[in-house]
């Protein structure tokens, strides 16, 4: 069949895929709920301090909770490794060429880590401020950090830099 304009195509395919994906995500909902485990997907452009955020969290509350960590990200495990370092479990979920992760991405890392044990899941997700909205993981909250550029506006205060 020849469409004369493509678009109806994609945006049949993108429903079924947000769909989809929502099923995944309620279905993660459930089984975090069923162990107890809290779920925080941390969303945010590259360089905004998610990663910071999270070992900075690790670091103030590994005395008092169970902490995993998953990170999204599209090839490196840079970020994983930086979070590993303060005792969390992480796993490093590489997304290949997609710029969010989705709900049968962390469906598949849930697997390799032991519910019963954890009580907080600090999920980064890939570094792009836009593509992870539309796709929920199942988690209990989404914070999305922001960076601002420092300094004053030129029209406030003396406009110095
Ligand atoms: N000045 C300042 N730098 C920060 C802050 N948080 C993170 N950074 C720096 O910003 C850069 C990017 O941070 P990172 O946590 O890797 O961001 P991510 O890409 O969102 O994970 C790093 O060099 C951090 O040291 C902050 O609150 N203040
Ligand atoms: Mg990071």
């Amino acid at each position: 069949m020849k469409a004369e304009e493509g678009e109806i195509f994609d945006i049949e395919l993108s429903e079924d895929l947000l769909k989809e994906n929502q099923r995944l995500a309620e279905e993660n909902r459930s089984l975090l709920r069923r162990y107890g485990v809290k779920a925080i997907d941390v969303m945010g452009a590259t360089g905004s301090g998610k990663t910071s955020l999270i070992e900075k969290m690790v670091q103030m509350l590994k005395g008092k909770y169970r902490i995993a960590a998953f990170k999204g990200d599209l090839t490196t495990t840079i970020d994983a490794e930086l979070i590993g370092r303060h005792g969390a479990k992480v796993v490093a979920i590489n997304t290949g060429k997609e710029c969010h992760l989705d709900a049968n991405l962390v469906r598949k890392a849930l697997e390799k880590i032991d519910l019963k044990n954890i009580d907080l899941l600090f999920i980064e997700n890939v570094g792009n401020l836009i593509c992870p909205a539309e796709f929920p993981l199942g988690s209990e909250k989404r914070i999305v950090v922001i960076s601002v550029t420092e300094g004053p506006h030129p029209s406030h205060g003396s406009g110095h830099q």
